[in-house]
């Protein structure tokens, strides 16, 4: 056996002469004892006992401590002796693992699983004769926003794709401070009162007693709740439909939910609702897609979001309002503070009133996606509340989560949450405090005259609107919000066919992973008086002998509503296939002229296309061109694309038609009701598949000459060929 003396030795001595040899060769210095060396574009330097060090270039400033004591070696720790006992004295190493032990912070306990991205907020026209907030005083007045998009019950690791409701907060940074719109992608809630909150959260979150299930409504708690909470059925419909499963976060609607106040200079006020509306139009995914994006991309819409913006093809809304007084809310079927309600867009029209894009990534997630603090009571001045007792309990809640979050009062002066107009105020001290107020004074009033800090504006403070106010101190649910089902009836009925089946399916599926049978009819019991067709296709779903008798409402749902197209998404298609991806699977020898002309019609549209393959490595096409391949065949499913292409040689049809993901890969498209343009060849993978001709139908685009990629690409601005879904 050698003894580690002489190996260390021996290497040290081999070491030291590689470095002198490498040091003449180069001409450049490198530190004693280390060797350069390149792996690929990485510069390495490899010290005498074989660890690598990357030193910062000549010129440029070192890697340091925290308090920016320059650091030699990163790799190794202070010890006795080359294998002796490490010595307490490496403030190096103690700084190092100390920070990393301290790197988590509590997640949110709500929507922990977010992302965002900053960009700006362009105002259409002056809103002054509305509103004195100062964003909408001024056509072209550009403000900066920081948006942050998120599930709302999986913790920070679930997957993107589960069914539930998507977070939609904007961050406006106004020049008369920082207003948070912090809405979701739903335009109504669970619950009418916010001390209903945290039941609604323990039930809908994993099991207390087993820790699951991670982010899904499937389960006993969520629907005991449920049942019991009549106020939540017209949310149930929404989240059961295709508005919780988004294609992607760029094709989803936000909403402010609560009914708002715009108050203007002369302190006149009228409501206002907040509508975010994708430029590229609404579009969601299938069950049996998301489920499978789950597995093939977990961060799928995050990834989606990034490309996006990276690849300059930034995502974008438009602002509208919807603007009511008094004398409407007083004639309006429901009460306008009742956040389980909508103001259906036929009766009150949206008004576009500016747009906003999302153009730049993130530079570090935690900085910014993380310790963003989203709280409902940052309004601006022309910006009010209403008595909504949701929002209002909201007020409270999102200020003491940012705390418990983020660990200190002064999370404000975080860059991304820092107003980006000037501010001044005495509040001092606390945790972290980074700005402290400068000179005597720390109080007012005070005597110190100019040095006296800040005093408050009378003319441009906020002012709280002037409502007046009376009645009793009670614990009372208004008569006015007792209405729990004619909403939800109405939105059920407003979807197409398509979109019904999806909500019965949804229904289906979830309530048949409960276990208690009296959670599931009490359920169906409650869906009866949403609409009785829905309510026997759960039954029978269910295995249900029979329907349940409707559950007693507090008052009868009205049967009076006109049905409202605004709020069905198959209906609100983009018309356009711009931002979406097509999927083309090729082999050595595809086509290179049907390549090409696949391409150019993408993206004359604005859509991309990706090519799958056998693998990264790249194929051959038909022209001995090396095509670049996106995704490898097993990695890259058809779920991950709008819609797909085959263009294959006879042999590369053959190959492909052998393996089970390239089988899998059509039939997905053709079960998630995907447009496929396919060559001659590739009908005998379509044929193993199980899509012969008398499955293809006019969703299916044969690639036969170059003027067939546009054919094919016109008809995917449909997104899908819902015709093709069994009734
Ligand atoms: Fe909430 C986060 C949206 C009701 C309490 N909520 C949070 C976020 C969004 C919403 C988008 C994530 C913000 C971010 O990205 O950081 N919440 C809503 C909407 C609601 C709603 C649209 C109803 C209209 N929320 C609601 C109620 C309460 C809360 C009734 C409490 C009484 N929400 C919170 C919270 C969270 C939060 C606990 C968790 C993390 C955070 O605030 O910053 O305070």
């Amino acid at each position: 056996m050698t003894r580690p003396s002489e190996t260390e030795a021996t290497n040290k001595a081999k070491a030291s002469e590689d470095t002198s040899e490498r040091q003449e060769s180069s001409g450049e210095e490198t530190p004693p004892e280390l060797t350069k060396l390149r792996y690929g574009e990485v510069e390495v330097h490899r010290g005498a006992g074989g660890e690598t060090h990357q030193l910062s270039p000549a010129g440029e400033e070192p890697m340091t401590t925290q308090v920016g004591t320059p650091i030699a070696d990163d790799q190794n720790t202070l010890t006795a002796g080359p294998r002796g006992p490490q010595l307490l004295e490496d403030f190096v190493m103690r700084e190092k693992i100390f920070h990393f032990d301290h790197e988590r912070i509590p997640e949110r306990v709500v929507h922990a699983r977010g992302f965002g991205a900053r960009g700006t907020f362009e105002t259409y026209e002056s809103l002054a004769d509305l509103t004195c907030a100062d964003l909408f005083q001024r056509a072209g007045e550009v403000t900066e926003v920081f948006v942050r998009f998120s599930t709302v019950a999986g913790n920070k690791g679930s997957p993107d794709l589960a069914r539930d409701v998507r977070g939609f907060a904007v961050k406006f940074y106004t020049k008369a401070g920082n207003w948070d719109l912090v809405g979701n992608n739903i335009p109504v809630f669970f619950i009418q009162d916010a001390t209903k909150f945290p039941d609604l959260i323990h039930a809908a979150k994993p099991e207390p007693d087993r820790g699951f299930p991670q982010a899904q409504t499937a389960h006993d708690n969520f629907w005991d709740f449920i049942s019991l909470m009549p106020e939540a059925m017209h949310m149930v419909m929404w989240i059961m439909s295709d508005r919780a499963i988004p294609r992607s976060l760029r094709f989803m609607e936000g909403f402010g939910v609560h009914s708002f106040r715009f108050v203007d200079a002369s302190g006149r006020s009228s409501f206002v609702k907040f509508h975010w509306k994708p430029k590229y139009g609404l579009q969601s995914v299938v069950w049996d897609e998301a489920v499978k994006i789950n597995g093939a991309d977990p961060d799928f819409h995050r990834r989606d979001l990034w490309n996006a913006i990276a690849s300059g093809d930034p995502p974008e809304w438009e602002l509208g309002v919807q603007i009511f007084d008094d004398d409407f809310a007083d004639r309006f079927e429901f009460d306008v503070l009742d956040a389980t309600k909508l103001i259906p867009e036929e009766q009150v029209p949206v008004r576009p009133i500016g747009r906003m894009i999302l153009d730049q990534n993130v530079e570090n997630f935690f900085a910014e996606t993380e310790q963003v603090a989203f709280c409902t009571q940052n309004v601006v001045p022309g910006i009010d509340f209403t008595n909504d007792p949701l929002l209002q309990g909201r007020n409270f809640s999102y200020l003491d989560t940012q705390l418990k979050r983020l660990g200190s009062p002064n999370f404000t002066f975080l860059p991304v949450n820092a107003p980006r107009c000037p501010f001044a105020h005495f509040q001092q001290d606390g945790h972290m405090a980074m700005q402290n107020p400068k000179g005597r004074a720390n109080y007012e009033p005070n005597s110190w005259g100019a040095e006296g800090g800040p005093r408050e504006d009378p003319s441009r403070g906020y002012r709280s609107f002037r409502a007046s106010v009376s009645g009793d101190k009670r614990r009372i649910r208004p008569e006015s919000f007792a209405d729990h089902y004619s909403q939800a009836r109405q939105f059920y009925r407003s979807q197409t066919e398509v979109e019904q089946a999806h909500i019965a399916s949804a229904m289906i599926f979830e309530l048949s992973k409960v276990d208690r049978v009296e959670i599931r009819e009490r359920v169906v019991a409650s869906v009866v008086n949403v609409d009785e067709e829905l309510a026997s296709r759960v039954a029978e779903g269910l295995g249900f002998a029979r329907v349940p008798e409707a559950m007693p409402p507090a008052v009868p749902p009205r049967d009076d509503l006109d049905e409202s197209p605004a709020l069905s998404i198959v209906r609100n298609g983009p018309k356009r296939f711009h931002g979406r991806r097509v999927g083309v699977l090729v082999d050595q020898g595809s086509d290179a002229n049907m390549l090409a002309a696949l391409v150019r019609a993408a993206n004359d549209e604005g859509a991309e296309v990706a090519l799958v393959g056998p693998t990264r490595g790249g194929v051959e096409d038909s022209e001995g061109n090396t095509l670049e391949i996106a995704e490898k065949l097993e990695g890259g499913p058809s779920v991950l694309f709008d819609a797909i292409a085959l263009v294959l040689s006879e042999a590369g049809a053959k190959r492909m038609a052998m393996k089970p993901a390239a089988r899998a890969f059509v039939s997905d498209a053709h079960n998630h009701c995907k447009f496929i343009a396919h060559d001659a060849a590739a009908t005998e993978l379509l044929d193993k598949a199980g899509l012969g001709p008398a499955v293809r139908d006019d969703g299916y685009c044969p690639l036969d000459e170059d003027a067939s990629a546009t054919t094919f690409i016109d008809a995917c601005r449909e997104l899908r060929h819902w015709k093709r879904k069994p009734a």
